[in-house]
């Protein structure tokens, strides 16, 4: 058994775990990071694409957006299609100049490792086993690591362990509560090798189901369709897939996205999820941890951003200056974000898809809120302030 010592202990090498690592090594505070994949695994991970401006900022405010400042494509809005037309959301006009970046999670977290390994402190992958004693007094993670038992003390444990992770299920149910949604569809995510035909992001409202157009780079198509939660992807050939995709986003314009090889194919749950609070002791909670929103409104990587800011900058007044305001505070500030994302991924979400369980009011209903939206400045742009977010 290896006894280790630092200052915070991170689990789970997500966006929000590396990125509190980098913001920790900033104020000269040191951690370990220990995670369950592969470092492969963790690159590869094809998910979220749309970055706040807070989030850009943020990352270019610490150093880490030099590639993503080269690569990242800038959206001043999206489009929203329905019966067959689409109408443009002026983010920038709506939102003083206000705007998102399209860059791959993947990205992020490939220029956040590199980031990491530059400091030289320690980063564990091929971590399956980790558990966390104690948390109330003296806090302490355990794990193996090639075969070599390892036990890290600490004064705070972070976890960034995604919402599968073992640190939220660690805490004694008794002390938490939490908020539930599930959603009676999901999302069949593919990447394809095809030039994007258009600008910008297209959200489509359709009979067949909800469709999405975004993009990953000028050769590369991010594309979504509403599908069953249990979706069998053997019953998605990529023939079916594009033509699937061309009836929900083809628009009377002409629009239609462009064919390419499919490289990948997933399905994805719809979860509305929060658990509160997000502190017990000295763990604290953040990122997909903590809360999980549909992915229609853009907001999980970047609520796992903030709350890794907020939290970075609390260990810190704590650990450095004996102040203990901004961990005390941290739950309800970072929870307060949260239930803004929760309800806009929501609104998101529900204006968007098809629910078969929905009544012929509520079909009639969504349609009027469709046309509210596109006719409405005042409701497009409560819409756009949500989607480029709060600086963090
Ligand atoms: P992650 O990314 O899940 O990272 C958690 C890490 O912890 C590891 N882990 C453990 N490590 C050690 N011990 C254990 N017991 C462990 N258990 C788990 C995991 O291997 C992993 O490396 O959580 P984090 O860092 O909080 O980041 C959250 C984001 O990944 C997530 O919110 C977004 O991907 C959500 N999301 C989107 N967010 C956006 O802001 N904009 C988007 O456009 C967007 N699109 C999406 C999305 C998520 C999607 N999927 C696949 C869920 C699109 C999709 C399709
Ligand atoms: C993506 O590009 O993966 C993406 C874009 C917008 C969303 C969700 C995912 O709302």
């Amino acid at each position: 058994m290896t006894h280790l010592r630092t200052e915070v202990a991170i689990v789970g090498a997500g966006p929000a775990g590396l990125m509190l690592g980098h913001l920790l090594h900033r104020q000269g505070i040191d951690s370990v990071i220990v995670e369950a994949r592969s470092r492969e695994h963790v690159i590869e991970r094809v998910r979220a694409g749309v970055l706040e401006q807070g989030t850009v900022d943020a990352l270019r405010s610490v150093g880490l957006a030099d590639r993503l400042d080269r690569e990242g494509m800038r959206h001043d809005g999206i489009y929203i299609a329905f019966a067959g037309t689409r109408h443009h959301i002026d983010f920038a006009g709506l939102t003083g100049g206000r705007h998102v970046t399209i860059y791959g999670q993947n990205e992020l977290v490939k220029d956040l490792l590199d980031a990491r390994l530059a400091t030289g402190r320690p980063l564990f992958f091929d971590v399956p086993d980790v558990t966390i004693d104690n948390v109330a007094e003296a806090p302490v993670v355990r794990f193996t690591h090639d075969h070599q038992q390892h036990a890290v003390a600490c004064k705070a444990i972070a976890g960034c362990d995604g919402f599968h992770g073992i640190c939220r299920e660690s805490i004694p149910a008794n002390t938490l509560t939490t908020y539930e949604r599930t959603y009676p569809f999901a999302w069949l995510g593919i990447l394809a090798e095809a030039p994007p035909t258009s600008q910008e992001l297209v959200y489509s409202h359709h009979d067949r189901g909800f469709a999405l157009f975004s993009m990953r780079s000028p050769s590369v198509t991010r594309l979504y369709l509403q599908c069953e939660p249990d979706e069998d992807l053997d019953r998605w050939p990529d023939g079916r897939i594009w033509s699937e995709l061309a009836a929900r986003l083809t628009t009377d314009d002409g629009w239609q996205p462009a064919e390419g090889h499919i490289v990948q194919k997933a399905v994805t749950p719809m979860r509305s999820f929060v658990v509160e609070p997000m502190r017990y002791g000295a763990l604290f909670l953040a990122g997909d941890a903590a809360h999980i929103v549909p992915p229609t409104g853009a907001k999980g990587l970047n609520l796992a951003m903030a709350d890794v800011w907020r939290l970075a900058g609390a260990l810190g007044e704590w650990l450095k200056g004996g102040r203990a305001a901004g961990v005390d505070a941290y739950s309800a500030h970072a929870l307060r974000r949260t239930w803004r994302a929760q309800r806009f991924s929501w609104w998101m979400t529900s204006l968007l898809h098809i629910d078969e369980t929905a009544t012929p009011f509520d079909r009639r209903r969504q349609l009027a809120d469709l046309e509210y939206l596109v006719s409405s400045q005042a409701a497009m742009t409560s819409l756009a302030e949500n989607y480029v977010g709060a600086p963090l």
